[in-house]
Formats: C-alpha cells, structure tokens, sequence
C-alpha cells in the first residue's frame, strides 16, 4: 500500500483510541497499532468501523504506511513501555522521521529520550496530553516539547485537534496547544499542571468539609453553592463536576458522594511536582500539602483508631450561614491565587534550570480549556502575563493584588476558626502562612543561620554588610576560626 497516512498512533487503550477517532474528525488518516495486535482489529471492528483509520499489525507495516517526515504517536504506559517502543521504532524509522510520546513520562525521561533519539538522526516530541477520555476525544490540552526542529510537522494536527477557546479581545478560537520548549519542557508543564489540579481538587475538598462539619450542609445545600459559585471567578471544571458529585445519589436515593470511602490514591504527577520543587528550592507548599493529604487520607485504619483516642469536638461555626459561605469561596479563592503563584514560580524556575524558554501566558491559554483545570481564573492569569510578559510573581500583578487584598479577612477568618474548631485545612492554611511569609520583608531566618553557624560554622551574612561577605562566630569560645565550605544542612 502507497504511505498515506498522516500520522500513527501507538497504544489503543482510552487515551489513544480516542486521540485517534479525534484525529479522524478532522480529516487525518491514522494508522493504529498496539503491542496487542489482536487490539487493532477489534478497534477497526469497532470504534473505528466506517471511518478513515487504518491498522497495522507490525512496526514495518505501519511505518510503510505513513508519509514522510513519518509521525508516530505512544500513547502507552509511561515508563519503561515508551524506552522499548523507541528503540522498535528505531529499526523501522529513518532518519527526519518524528517521535512523539503522548503519555503522562517524567520528564527528565524525556530530556534523556529527547537527546538519544535526536542522536539517531530523528526528532522526538514529549507531550503532555490533559483532559482524560473526554479531552481526548473532543479536544484535550496539548503541551508538547522536544525537538524543536519537529514542531512545525506536528503543529497542524496537535493544532486541529486539541480544545479551543474564544481570545476575548479578538473573538478568535485559540487552540489549547502551543510549543512549550526544548527537551522535557512540554511534560513539565503537564506534570506542574497535574500538582495544580491536586492543589485544586483540595482545596475544594477543604470547602466541602468546612460546610459539611463546621456548617452542617447537606449534598444538596452544598449542590446549591457549588452552582452559585460556577457562575463567578471561581467558575471551572472542577468546581462544575463538584456540584454534579453533591447531586448525585445512590440507588436508594441517598447522595452517592456520602457512601464513598474517605481514603484517596495518587498516580505520582503530584509527588514529581513536589520532588522537583525541592530540588529546585522553590516553595510550592500547597500542592506538597495536597499531595500529603492524601497519604493522610490513605491511613484509614489509622485515623479510625487514632479517633477513638481523639474524639472530636463541636465543630459547629457559629455565626450566620451565608456570611460563612461567602468567607469559605474567598479563603478558597485566595488560596488557589497562591497556588498559581506558587506553580509558575517552580515553572520559572525550571525554566532557568533546564534553559527553557517558556511562554507563561501562553502555557495559561494552554490550561485554559480541555484540561482538568481549565478556569476563567486561567483567562486573568493570560491577562496578566500578556499586559507584562516577564512579570515575576503573579501575586504582583495588579489583578491578583487587588483580589488577594479584598479576601485576605474571610481567609483568616476561615482558617483561624478551622482550626479552633478542628477541622483540617492544610491547604487553606499553607497558602496563607506562604503569603505572610512571602509578604515579610524580616523573617526569622537571621537566627536559623546564627543556629547554623553556631553548630556547624556555616556563616552567616550580616544586615550592615553588602551581601556576598559572609561571617563566622565563635559563638562558645571553644570552636576554631575555620568555616565549613561543604558540610551543609
Ligand atoms: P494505559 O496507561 O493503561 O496504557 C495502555 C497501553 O500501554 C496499551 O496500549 C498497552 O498495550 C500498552 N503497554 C503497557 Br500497559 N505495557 C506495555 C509494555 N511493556 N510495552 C508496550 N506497551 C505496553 O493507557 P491510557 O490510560 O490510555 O494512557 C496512555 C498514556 O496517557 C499513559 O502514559 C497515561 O499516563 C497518559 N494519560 C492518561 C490519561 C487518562 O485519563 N487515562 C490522561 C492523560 C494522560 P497492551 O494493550 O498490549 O497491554
């Protein structure tokens, strides 16, 4: 057969099926194949019955397949499935021909792979893929990085099929998909989105069990708020599908979201957000307290023992409902601000890093739709970064100043009776002890590094000095003149 096609997919599971029947939609032919070959023809049988989609059954045939430059798309497990993939597909692609890895890959794999295979002769695509099965199918958020030399090859069809949204100044539909970077970029973007959406989904969590415990509301009262506030700044996906939960109920006609165990999982994208931030030394507490959360709620038989030993207080709020409901939305919304923040800070850090060149507004257009975070609160922060590009701190732009500002009372309310009355909210609370500390021009630091250096002769630098000279005490008279220049702690 004559290459035709435009593009292969690997993996004919839910995310790459879907990519697929996606691609289709928009006029590229497709060839699919899966490492379970027997899955092709079931998948031509089936979803893809009467449409373009083509199938192979072996590596070389699919690469017969595809026109040139050739593109194939993984849509496998991430992991040691994408390194196996690549170098089959090493032996039946030439040289100019395009890998790209769709799956959720750490993305230090995917600077390694980016190198090996460029290496080769080849280019090499690492992208995050958002949205789950729906986003697939219908238009998901595409943040590729890689080669960049493979982006104009790839952008029509990532282009075509990921979601659109409408540029309110233009009224033009924008893709939800644009070039990240070099190397890993696109699948750090992907990963920093993911501990975003652990960061959100807590503090909608905290929300929830605030009225719950503190406000003692039903599913359907919460249903009621969770629409209301669908409809202003914190209007997302997220808080839609919350307000679908609350509604939801069980056979019995009792809600649904009372009778599911309290324990949660984690697939990893979280804890990489919080291990890269530590290594980079940037402080993205809330999504670390997100994904600790977590593993608090995991340790179920735990809790329910520590409970008995623990039991409760009243954890009743007094006071008036409403007023309480508006203080819950704005201690939620100025968390989720810090939690932003917090990302693009570890983003801009990254970036300098790993010499990327990212574009912080464009990366918000990215998020703005198809994805599991998409938001208006997305749109300001577009906003924000197209009115002052290089802008440093998002907490700094004037829009965000001024909302932070007008909710920082309901957010100390909130939290200070939370915790009075016992009820956890280690992502309300984080966020607010980041902003007091990020808005203090004096912490106590001047005494961890006397601590420091008292210990372990680490120096310290002095408030009436330029910075750069750095001092040693003898701080008991016994120790000697000499500084540590490697121990650190
Ligand atoms: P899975 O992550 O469940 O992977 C299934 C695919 O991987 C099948 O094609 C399977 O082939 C193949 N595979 C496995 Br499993 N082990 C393999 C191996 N050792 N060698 C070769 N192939 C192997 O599929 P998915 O949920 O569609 O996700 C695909 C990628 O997209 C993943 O990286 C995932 O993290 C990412 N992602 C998923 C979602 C989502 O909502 N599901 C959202 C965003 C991103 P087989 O049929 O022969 O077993």
């Amino acid at each position: 057969m004559e290459p035709r096609a435009d593009i292969a997919v690997i993996g004919l599971a839910v995310m790459g099926q879907n990519l697929i029947l996606n691609m289709n939609d928009h006029g590229f032919t497709v060839v699919a194949y899966n490492r379970t070959v027997s899955k092709v023809d079931e998948f031509l049988a089936n979803e893809a019955k009467g449409t373009n989609i083509l199938g192979a059954h072996s590596l070389q045939e699919m690469a017969g397949l595809l026109k040139k430059p050739r593109r194939v798309m993984l849509m496998v497990k991430a992991g040691q499935a994408v390194d196996d993939f690549i170098e089959q597909l090493l032996g039946v692609l030439e040289p100019g021909d395009i890998i790209i890895d769709g799956g959720n890959s750490l993305f230090e794999d995917t600077i390694r792979r980016t190198q090996y295979v460029e290496s080769k002769g080849l280019f090499y695509i690492g992208t995050g893929v958002s949205g789950g099965e729906e986003g697939a199918r219908r238009g998901p958020s595409i943040m590729p990085g890689g080669s960049p030399a493979a982006w104009p090859h790839v952008k029509p069809i990532f282009q075509a099929i990921a979601a659109k949204v409408t540029d309110p100044k233009t009224g033009a539909q924008e893709p939800c998909c644009d070039w990240v970077g070099e190397g890993g970029a696109g699948h750090y973007v992907k990963m920093t989105h993911n501990g975003i959406e652990y960061g959100d989904m807590q503090l909608i969590c905290e929300a929830y069990h605030i009225m719950k415990d503190g406000l003692g509301m039903t599913p359907d009262e919460m249903h009621e708020v969770f629409k209301e506030w669908n409809e202003g700044e914190l209007k997302s996906y997220l808080i839609e599908i919350t307000r679908d939960i609350l509604a939801k109920k069980d056979d019995d006609g009792t809600p649904l979201v009372d009778k599911i165990l309290d324990t949660a999982g984690q697939k990893g994208t979280g804890k990489w957000t919080v291990i890269s931030s530590q290594e980079l030394g940037i402080p993205i507490t809330l999504i670390a307290e997100a994904v600790y959360s977590r593993c608090v709620s995991a340790l179920k038989d735990q809790r329910v023992e520590a409970a008995k030993h623990f039991p409760p207080g009243d954890p009743r709020f007094a006071g008036d409902r409403q007023q309480w409901i508006n203080d819950i939305r704005k201690a939620l919304y100025a968390s989720k601000i810090i939690s932003y923040t917090q990302g693009y800070m570890l983003m801009r850090a990254a970036a300098q890093h790993y010499g990327w060149n990212l574009n912080y507004g464009g990366i918000a257009l990215m998020w703005r739709g198809g994805c599991i975070i998409r938001s208006v609160f997305l749109g300001e922060i577009k906003k924000a970064f197209d009115k002052n590009p290089s802008l440093e701190n998002l907490l700094l732009d004037p829009f965000f100043k001024k909302a932070i500002k007008s909710c920082v009372r309901s957010w100390r309310k909130v939290v200070s009776t939370a915790v009075r009355k016992g009820i956890p909210v280690p992502a309300f609370s984080t966020a607010l002890a980041f902003f007091d500390g990020f808005r203090s021009e004096r912490l106590p630091a001047n005494l961890l590094q006397a601590q420091r250096d008292y210990f372990g002769a680490h120096t310290y630098e002095r408030v009436d000095r330029p910075r750069g000279e750095f001092f040693h005490t003898n701080w008991t008279g016994t120790g000697g003149r000499v500084a540590s220049g490697s121990y650190t702690v």
